[in-house]
């Protein structure tokens, strides 16, 4: 394991990054014809063309007293190059971009003050979650300029001015396949993360910071902060939170201020001393170990910035952060959703299920997708805080409708998703068009280990957390229909996907599976019972981890009136047992003191499978009077 001399550097003192480029470089005279080979705007060029200018400009920064300085390659990857036909320049001018930092560092590096080489990767001019390419297209484009920052020497890979989460998800994982081929790691190059909040308080696509933070937390990133798009008075409020619940560093460049237009011009207003004292405040009362300028700040502005740096440093002054973890979530593209919900549980929506909903089918085929977002905002309206998505339908290609269900509901429902699939294609075309933090379900142990490792290493590539369903390769006895068998299992599951694959507890989702009580068979009588007690067995040895099930299955086959009542029953009994979240239609929830006294008592004697009673009667509401607990009324 190589440790980064930068990542040494931040753990000891506030660093000071350099300021905005784009100023310096527009203020020389460079000719469009030659220095820009006629790519107007393409500054990222000039690192073949003009290295000289590149490197005078890291070298102010430098001189006035510039810790670290960010590569003239906030625009060199293919998606953006290709707009100039020049992709497939992307690995060349990324790596001269490093090339010349390198140089411009090693002029100014001393014992005490050693400089560093900040590979810019900006976000480009295209986002996943606005549909404007794809995930698939923005990895290659990323991974060629990481490919050339690391060849050319740099020292970190800030991926900045992120505009959307799933940009940032895209990006960590080709920066770290990048590492992989140079058989180098984030540990000797850390990764390193900003985002821009715009003035709404939310990235362009919509995030807050807490769910933008939330959704890329898994990921091996040295630190989180934010940069451009306002001053950092605007950013006051969001620093804070980083600066209270990110586990790691939080870094922070702002604009010099909010961009006001004057004569046609853009123009930045905030002064250097102005911004530093704003500054100041986020280093000694927030913590911020790494503060710089973007768009419109200038070596002055850097020069003030480096005297705050070198006070706090001084006299160590530096603030002690004193960080909350955020709770256990998950994410929509917008908000978190707490995985463990007071007095209630974590609802997750069942309907959006090609074999669950009649009606979600027929809009499938028809490939209804505005039905289909109707349905989904139908279910949050009826309490849903997660949907579960499953499109699995024979004779239709899985990767395609998730693509186009998902891609359409991250925008349109404000809940995260569980992506829901037997098919790993299928499962990772959802999450490869889901910016939040999503649940994938499910994995299990049915087809051995090899399977369940590949649904977990999912899981760490798109930072997402799992569902794991208590069944193993025995076929015979295929879901574990005893509690001991329901606790062995999760036991083994809950070891493997922690200490093989990394994964949190917390975003662990077990599943004891619900066999449906309602088949007359008498070997499934018992199987609600075995579940109440499967259920307690896990949440008491493993309290960190979440529980889950598809409720609904309990009453398979049952008349609709009765199933509302089993169901509901069902799902009491179950939180009291530790279960914290389970697949249901909300709707169709009701509470337990809205049911009458003797529907309750029989619908509790079916779920503990008390014979003695009067079960033949049933006593459940039901639009015919059969009985509803026999083979008859299985659909
Ligand atoms: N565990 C996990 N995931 C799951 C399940 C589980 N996903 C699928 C399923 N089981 C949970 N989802 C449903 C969805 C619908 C129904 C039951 C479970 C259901 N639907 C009605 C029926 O089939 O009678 C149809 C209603 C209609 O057509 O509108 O009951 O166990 N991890």
């Amino acid at each position: 394991m190589s440790t980064s001399a930068f990542a040494r550097a931040l753990a000891q003192r506030t660093l000071v990054l350099d300021g905005g480029m784009g100023t310096q470089i527009f203020a020389r005279d460079l000719s469009i014809d030659v220095d820009y080979c006629g790519c107007e705007n393409c500054t990222d060029i000039l690192c073949t063309t003009r290295p000289d200018v590149i490197q005078d400009i890291h070298e102010t920064y430098l001189r006035c007293g510039a810790d670290a300085v960010e590569t003239n390659s906030f625009g060199a990857n293919k998606l953006v190059l290709a707009e100039f036909d020049r992709a497939a320049d992307t690995y060349e001018i990324a790596k001269r971009s490093a090339e010349i930092a390198r140089a411009a560092c090693d002029i100014h590096s001393t014992s005490d003050k050693p400089r560093f080489v900040m590979g810019s990767m900006g976000p480009g001019t295209k986002l996943i979650t606005l549909g404007q390419t794809n995930w698939d297209a923005m990895f290659d484009s990323y991974r060629e300029e990481a490919r050339g920052l690391i060849d050319g020497g740099a020292d970190t890979l800030l991926i900045e001015t992120c505009q959307d989460i799933l940009q940032v998800k895209c990006a960590i994982n080709a920066c770290l396949a990048a590492l992989d081929e140079r058989g180098k790691s984030h540990e000797g190059i850390p990764l390193m993360a900003s985002l821009t909040i715009e003035q709404t308080g939310t990235t362009l696509t919509g995030s807050s910071i807490e769910a933008a933070a939330l959704a890329i937390a898994r990921y091996p990133i040295l630190s989180l902060g934010l940069n451009c798009a306002t001053g950092p008075a605007e950013m006051a409020d969001h620093i804070k939170w980083l600066s209270k619940h990110w586990d790691r560093h939080v870094t922070c460049y702002p604009n010099a201020g909010l961009p006001a237009l004057v004569e046609g011009r853009t123009e930045y207003p905030l002064q250097p001393k102005p911004m530093a004292e704003i500054m100041d405040r986020f280093v000694n009362e927030f913590g911020v170990r790494m503060i710089g300028g973007c768009c419109g700040t200038t070596p002055e502005h850097i020069a003030q910035l480096a005297l705050v740096a070198e006070e706090a440093n001084r006299y160590d002054g530096r603030h002690v952060r004193t960080i909350e973890p955020p709770a256990p979530a998950t994410t929509s593209l917008y908000q978190p959703v707490d995985h463990r919900q007071d007095a209630s549980i974590l609802i997750i929506g069942e309907r959006c299920n090609a074999s669950g909903s009649k009606k979600f089918k027929q809009l499938l085929e028809a490939e209804d997708w505005d039905g289909i977002v109707s349905m989904a905002r139908e279910q949050v309206r009826e309490g849903s805080h997660v949907l579960d998505v499953n499109v699995d339908y024979a004779g239709r290609d899985g990767a395609r409708d998730m693509s186009e269900v998902v891609s359409r509901l991250v925008r349109q429902v404000d809940v995260p998703l569980m992506v829901d699939s037997t098919q790993i294609a299928t499962l990772e075309a959802g999450l490869r068009h889901a910016p939040g933090k999503c649940i994938i379900n499910s994995a299990n142990f049915e087809d051995g280990d090899e399977k369940f490792d590949a649904i977990c290493q999912l899981a760490r590539k798109y930072a997402a957390c799992l569902v794991i369903g208590t069944i193993d390769e025995d076929k015979e006895a295929a879901m574990a229909r005893t509690a001991d068998r329901k606790f062995d299992i999760a036991k083994r599951a809950i070891e493997r996907a922690t200490q093989v694959h990394g994964l949190p507890q917390c975003d662990l989702f077990i599943d004891p599976l619900v066999l449906p009580i309602s088949t007359g068979m008498d070997s499934d009588r018992h199987s609600a019972l075995a579940l109440i007690e499967g259920t307690k067995r896990i949440a008491e040895a493993f309290p960190e981890v979440q529980l889950t099930c598809g409720l609904s299955n309990v009453s398979f086959g049952l008349k609709p009136a009765a199933r509302v009542v089993l169901n509901s029953a069902f799902m009491h009994e179950l939180v009291a047992a530790g279960m914290s979240s389970a697949i249901v239609h909300a709707g169709k929830i009701i509470p337990l003191a809205r049911i009458d006294e003797q529907q309750k008592r029989v619908a509790l004697h079916l779920i503990y499978d008390r014979r003695a009673s009067t079960l033949g009667g049933t006593g459940l509401p039901q639009e015919h009077p059969e009985p509803v607990a026999s083979e008859a009324a299985v659909a």
